[in-house]
């Protein structure tokens, strides 16, 4: 499971100033209300696996509302200010220690409101005061602290030897948009996407002996052992795709024996570096170890679709 808190302070726009005015020759009050300062709201978005944005910046405010103006006219509210936070997020007042989850149900959720506007001077008119020279000063918005904690289960895991192009499928098949290189070991932690409210997960790549400590070990198994389906990457530029199998697995069946076990698609991967021709007798090779093998290239937008389908549906 991926656990990721922060903690954020949140204010609301502050109302805008009443105006004091008067109209020509003093005839009465002009002076308009301030308006409203803008309210702040959680929004659940299915693009977003993580809170690393309210972990770097943690002080939230929306717009202040505009001053009154002349002829009574109100000022402009202040604009809301909406953030986007992962669907499933939990949020908590922590003053009130009142919990909710931005889901379906509670899409968007109201974090503080905006203070109202100040009153202008027409507002205290009255028999006794034709000329009101007060007005109010807007009301400050809300200002609350709340803990956000997402744990997120994945529900299909890529693995492989480092430089299978585990990343570069995540970023094609999500909004993801993690490094990928052309060197072992660019990913280091791992990587969350979402496509159609499914999770998927990217984990560092896994070498010979990864199980005793080599390359960066196993311990981010750990994120996968839930998953409904793993998807193997071999890239087709491995010279020797069974051994490159056997390793991966091998590693896999050293963690965790039932994480071996578990149903598989093996994906032949950048399969546009290669013939037709050794595309297919890889692909006929590798078919010994499962019945689910997909040949696929992150710029073959078709083999990118059975993938995808392989995933909506399981
Ligand atoms: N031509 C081609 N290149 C690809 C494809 N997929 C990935 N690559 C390239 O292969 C290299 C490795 O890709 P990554 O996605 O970083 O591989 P990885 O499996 O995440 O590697 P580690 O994080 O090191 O384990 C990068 O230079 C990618 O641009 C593909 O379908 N076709
Ligand atoms: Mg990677």
């Amino acid at each position: 499971m991926f656990i990721d808190e922060a903690r954020i302070t949140v204010k609301g726009g502050q109302g805008g100033y009443g105006k004091v005015a008067f109209f020509r020759n003093r005839k009465g009050p002009s002076g308009g209300n301030g308006g409203k300062g803008g309210d702040v709201y959680a929004v659940a978005t299915s693009n977003l696996t993580h809170l690393k944005n309210y972990v770097e910046v943690f002080e939230y405010m929306a717009e202040n509302g505009e001053p009154g103006g002349d002829n009574h006219k109100t000022g402009a509210g202040g604009k809301d200010l909406l953030l986007k936070m992962p669907i499933g997020t939990t949020i908590i007042d922590t003053s009130i220690k009142k919990e909710i989850v931005l889901d379906k149900n509670h899409p968007k959720i109201l974090l503080c409101a905006g203070g109202q506007g100040g009153l202008g001077n027409s507002a205290f008119k009255s028999s006794v005061n034709q000329t009101p020279k007060k007005a109010e000063v807007g009301k400050k918005g809300e200002e609350k602290e709340f803990a956000l904690i997402l744990k997120l289960i994945a529900d299909f895991g890529l693995i492989g030897l480092p430089n299978a192009g585990k990343s570069s499928l995540l970023n094609s098949l999500t909004a993801a948009n993690v490094k990928t290189a052309d060197y072992p070991f660019t990913t280091l932690e791992p990587n969350l996407g979402v496509y159609e409210g499914k999770v998927i997960a990217d984990v560092p790549g896994l070498i010979e002996g990864a199980s005793s400590g080599k390359g960066l070990g196993i311990k981010f198994l750990k994120h996968i052992e839930k998953v409904n389906l793993i998807f193997h990457c071999i890239s087709v530029e491995s010279n020797d795709v069974v051994k490159e199998h056997d390793t991966v697995i091998s590693e896999l069946a050293n963690y965790n024996k039932k994480l071996a076990d578990k149903k598989r698609v093996i994906l032949l991967t950048k399969t546009d570096l290669a013939s037709p021709e050794e595309v297919l007798k890889k692909t006929a090779v590798l078919k010994d170890f499962g019945k689910d093998i997909l040949p696929i290239s992150i710029y073959d937008e078709e083999s990118l679709s059975e993938l995808k389908k392989i995933i909506a549906t399981t």
